[in-house]
């Protein structure tokens, strides 16, 4: 994993000053990823001094100098809702045919859930709904259906972190036919005791690639104060309920500055992937470039880069 030399590629001081909710904004982090064309779009997620969140637009050409968006993104017909919205955060991209899907984590009344909005431009966004049980987050679609179905990795929060938040120590596998009603399917994941891992959550969204699902999931070790890393894993391309294989180590873990000192010390949090090239029979290439977008101690946004076959390699490591 290299490190762009220049990290971090968003900051608290890239945001715009939108008027009235985001004035000099304190934080921006934990983005979903995507190439739209020839560019690359973060979907990021911005504080403001209340410790609002907002969803805001980036956009570059070559996925490393981004110009952020004059707007808060809005999702229609959010304001249907009846539930009390608190923050809605850390979205996925994902693209399924010809639609853009971004999963993201709502805190609402007591809980916090998963919600879907549709896009098709990145300028409208069409709110599809809560699309999961109570207290569940890090969702993330695969890219395509299998065997007719969506699938996605849900990480169920059922763990208390001692003056923390609820978190969670396993990811599970869910399909549905409409991507609104889901169904579990087994527990892919579970965390660890007294190693890097022993919280568990799914980061990116799941990549096709020739030796299996490539799935990038963070790890959070917990002996003293929490540490948040990422790994990988693999799994079958017929049933991703199957791991091939999981990284006994992680691939990224804090040691840079903007990584240990922030809002929330000791943090890298993968949210957005971006793999360069794809075969024509749609899997990723093992030579290919992959960019990773991280919340850098829940304060900035930063890029890694590697390859297909190295994240593969490190699968069985
Ligand atoms: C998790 C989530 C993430 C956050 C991380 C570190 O529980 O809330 O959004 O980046 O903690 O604070």
């Amino acid at each position: 994993m290299i490190r762009y030399k220049n990290n971090p590629v968003v900051k608290n001081s890239d945001i715009p000053d939108i008027a009235p909710n985001l004035i000099d904004a304190t934080s921006v982090f934990n983005p979903g990823a995507i190439k739209f064309g020839d560019k690359y779009l973060l979907m990021l997620r911005v504080q403001n001094r209340g410790r609002k969140t907002f969803f805001v637009m980036a956009e570059s050409k070559d996925g490393i100098d981004f110009k952020v968006e004059n707007k808060i993104v809005e999702l229609k017909g959010l304001e249907k809702l009846e539930n009390k919205i608190y923050h809605l955060y850390d979205p996925r991209l994902t693209k399924i045919e010809d639609d853009y899907f971004i999963l993201f984590a709502m805190d609402i009344d007591d809980n916090c859930s998963l919600g879907l909005a549709k896009t098709n431009d990145f300028q409208n966004f069409e709110f599809m709904g809560i699309v999961s049980e109570k207290n569940v987050r890090n969702g993330v679609l695969f890219p395509e259906k299998i065997n007719g179905e969506y699938y996605r990795f849900e990480r169920p929060n059922t763990a208390q972190i001692e003056g923390g938040p609820l978190t969670g120590n396993s990811i599970v596998l869910a399909k549905s036919k409409n991507l609104i009603e889901w169904e579990r399917i087994a527990i892919v994941a579970e965390g660890i005791k007294f190693y890097w891992d022993e919280m568990v959550g799914s980061s990116t969204p799941p990549i096709k690639t020739k030796k299996g699902w490539l799935h990038t999931y963070h790890g959070i070790a917990m002996h003293y104060a929490p540490i948040y890393q990422m790994g990988v894993m693999l799994h079958e391309l017929n049933d991703p309920s199957k791991v091939i294989s999981r990284g006994s180590q992680n691939i990224l873990e804090p040691r840079e500055l903007y990584e240990l000192v922030g809002q929330v010390p000791n943090v890298v949090f993968p949210t957005g992937i971006i793999v360069e090239e794809f075969d024509d029979e749609g899997f990723a290439k093992d030579d290919s470039e992959v960019k990773i977008y991280y919340g850098a101690a829940d304060t900035s946004v930063c890029l890694v880069t590697t390859t297909v076959k190295e994240l593969v390699a490190h699968c069985f490591v």
